[in-house]
C-alpha cells in the first residue's frame, strides 16, 4: 500500500520523526520475542534498536504473538516497522523503530516459530506474556500441573499450546540439532522472574524428559530481570493523532511514557545485546531493584485502579489528581513498603515515590484504571501479599495494604457503586462470580471465601488475623461507604484501626 509506513516509505517521513539510520534489511535476527504486544514494543524493542544503530551485531528481533494473529497481520505489511510515540506534558515525540525483523503467529507459523526458536543464530529468547501467561499457581510461583494446556503439552510435546511447553520443545530441538547454548530473558512483572521461569521450565522438562532437564540445567540461562515503563494500550484516537503527524499509515504504533528502565541480570549463556548503550543497566543481581518495583509502582498502579475505578475513575492520571488517593499511596509506600525494601544500589527510594506519583499523574498518557486492573489474582501475590507477609513478620502493622487487597475484593464482585456490572477480566473472573453469588449481602462472609482461594492467598496468610481482619473490615466499608470515603477515612483515622497486639 502506497501510504503504508514500511522501509520503503521512511523517507517520506517529516523530518522530526526519528527513524532507524542502520540499514534495517541487513539485520539478521539472534532474539525471539514471546509476546510482542505493545509493552515489548515499547520497551526491550527500543533498546535492541539503540543497540542496533550504536553498535550494531546479529541482534534483530524475531516477534512471536501466541494468541492471537492481529499483531502479526499489523506488521507483516509494515515489516515489522512501526512508531514509537512519548507522550508527556513536554509534547509528543516521535521515533520508528527497526529492530522487529519479523513477525510470527504461532497459531498458524508453528513450524517457523520452531525453527526460529532452535536455530543457533537465535541467543536470546524473551518473554512478556504477562502474569498468566506462565500457567503456574500464584501464591507459590509452582508449575500448575493441572492447568488444562500444560496437561495438554505433557500429552502432545511436540504441538506445545503453553509458553512453557513451548520453550521446553525448542530447548528438546536445540539439544538434538546442534546443542548451542541460549538464554531465556523473562521480562515480566514477576519476583525473580529469571529463576522462576527456570523453576517452571525445570518442573515441565522433568515431567516430559528428565535427560533434557539436565541439559537445559547446564545450557540454559536464566537471567532475572526488572522491567519499567507505563505502556497504556494504544487507541484508534493514537493511531489516526499518529498517521496524521506521519503522513502514512502505520497500524501498530505504541504510546508510552518518556521513563523507562531495565535492569538485567548478567547471566547470559552466550552473547548479549549491548543493551546499556540505551540505559539498562547489567548487574550483579536484580533482586532488589525487582522487589523495589514490584511493591512500589505495581503494588500502587493496582491499589489506584481498584479503588480508583471503585470511586469512578477511569484513568489513573484522574485518580491520581485526587488528594486523598495520592495521600493514600504516599503512606502506602513510605509506611508498609519502603520498611520491607533494601535500597538498591544508586537509586534513591524517597525520590523514587516521588517520581512514582508524578509519573502516575502524567495527562498526557491516560491509562485505564480498568486495563491495570485485570488479572489481579496473578498480580496481587507477586504487588501486595509479599508486603504484608514481610510486614506482619516484623511485626508491622497492615492497614494501607489491607485496603488495597480489600479494594480488588470489592472489585471482584463484579458490580460498581452505581450497581453497575464490573467486567472483570481475570482467569478465575467464574469463581469470583460465583462467590458473589454466594454471599450477596454479606460482605464479611464474601470477603472470607476470597481469602480462602488457597491459589492466591495461601494458608499462612488464610489463618493470620493481623491481615484478615483489617481486609475484610476493609471490605464492608467499602460496600457501606464506596471508595472515596473509605480512602479518606483511612487516611483520617475516625476509624484507622489500632495496632494490632495479637501473638505472633
Ligand atoms: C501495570 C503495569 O497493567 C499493570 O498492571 O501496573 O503494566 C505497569 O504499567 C508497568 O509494570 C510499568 O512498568
Amino acid at each position: 500500500m502506497a501510504n503504508r509506513l514500511g522501509p520503503a516509505t521512511l523517507d517520506r517521513l517529516p523530518a522530526e520523526v526519528a527513524r532507524p539510520d542502520y540499514a534495517i534489511e541487513d539485520v539478521g535476527v539472534g532474539i525471539v520475542h514471546l509476546g510482542i504486544g505493545a509493552f515489548h514494543r515499547a520497551h526491550q524493542a527500543m533498546y535492541t534498536d539503540a543497540v542496533l544503530a550504536d553498535v550494531g551485531g546479529p541482534w534483530g528481533i524475531c516477534g512471536v504473538s501466541l494468541r492471537s494473529a492481529g499483531v502479526r497481520d499489523r506488521l507483516v505489511p509494515q515489516e515489522g516497522l512501526y512508531t514509537s510515540i512519548e507522550k508527556s506534558p513536554a509534547g509528543v515525540r516521535r521515533r520508528v523503530v527497526g529492530s522487529v525483523r519479523e513477525v510470527l503467529f504461532h497459531g498458524d507459523e508453528a513450524e517457523a516459530v520452531m525453527r526460529r526458536m532452535a536455530a543457533p543464530a537465535t541467543q536470546v529468547i524473551s518473554l512478556t506474556v504477562t502474569e498468566k501467561g506462565y500457567c503456574h499457581e500464584p501464591a507459590t510461583g509452582r508449575l500448575d500441573v493441572r492447568h488444562p494446556d500444560i496437561v495438554h503439552d505433557l500429552a502432545h510435546p511436540d504441538d506445545p499450546r503453553s509458553v512453557v511447553g513451548l520453550l521446553v520443545a525448542a530447548l528438546a530441538e536445540r539439544r538434538r540439532t546442534h546443542g548451542a547454548p541460549v538464554t531465556i530473558v523473562c521480562c515480566d512483572n514477576l519476583t525473580q522472574n529469571g529463576a522462576f521461569v527456570q523453576g517452571l521450565v525445570a518442573s515441565y522438562a522433568t515431567l516430559a524428559d528428565p535427560e533434557l532437564a539436565q541439559w537445559i540445567d547446564r545450557e540454559v540461562a536464566f537471567p532475572s530481570t526488572m522491567v519499567d515503563r507505563i505502556v497504556p494500550a494504544t487507541t484508534s484516537q493514537d493511531i489516526a493523532d499518529n498517521d496524521a503527524a506521519l503522513g502514512l499509515r502505520d497500524e501498530a504504533p505504541v504510546v508510552h511514557e518518556p521513563f523507562s528502565q531495565w535492569v538485567i541480570e548478567d547471566r547470559f549463556a552466550g552473547a548479549r545485546p549491548a543493551w546499556n548503550v540505551a540505559g539498562a543497566l547489567f548487574v550483579a543481581d536484580v533482586d532488589e531493584y525487582e522487589k523495589m518495583k514490584l511493591r512500589l509502582l505495581n503494588a500502587s498502579h493496582s491499589a489506584l485502579a481498584y479503588l480508583g475505578f471503585l470511586a469512578g475513575y477511569e484513568y489513573v492520571y484522574e485518580v491520581a489528581a485526587q488528594p486523598d488517593f495520592i495521600a493514600y499511596m504516599r503512606r502506602l509506600m513510605r509506611d508498609e513498603v519502603v520498611p520491607t525494601l533494601t535500597q538498591p544500589a544508586g537509586i534513591d527510594l524517597a525520590a523514587y515515590q516521588e517520581s512514582l506519583v508524578t509519573r502516575f499523574a502524567n495527562p498526557a498518557l491516560p491509562h485505564r484504571t480498568q486495563q491495570i486492573a485485570m488479572d489481579g489474582s496473578q498480580k496481587l501475590p507477586q504487588r501486595i501479599l509479599g508486603t504484608i507477609r514481610d510486614d506482619i513478620a516484623a511485626g508491622r502493622r497492615i492497614h494501607f495494604a489491607a485496603l488495597a487487597v480489600a479494594g480488588w475484593m470489592r472489585y471482584v464482585y463484579g458490580e460498581d457503586e452505581q450497581g453497575r456490572r464490573i467486567d472483570v477480566s481475570d482467569p478465575m473472573a467464574p469463581t469470583f462470580a460465583q462467590l458473589a453469588a454466594d454471599h450477596r449481602g454479606n460482605w464479611a462472609a464474601f470477603a472470607q471465601s476470597l481469602l480462602a482461594i488457597g491459589a492466591i492467598f495461601d494458608e499462612d496468610l488464610h489463618n493470620e488475623p493481623r491481615f484478615t481482619t483489617p481486609v475484610t473490615k476493609f471490605v464492608e466499608e467499602l460496600f457501606m461507604h464506596g471508595a472515596a470515603k473509605t480512602v479518606s477515612r483511612s487516611l483520617h483515622g475516625d476509624h484507622a484501626s489500632p495496632p494490632l497486639e495479637l501473638p505472633r
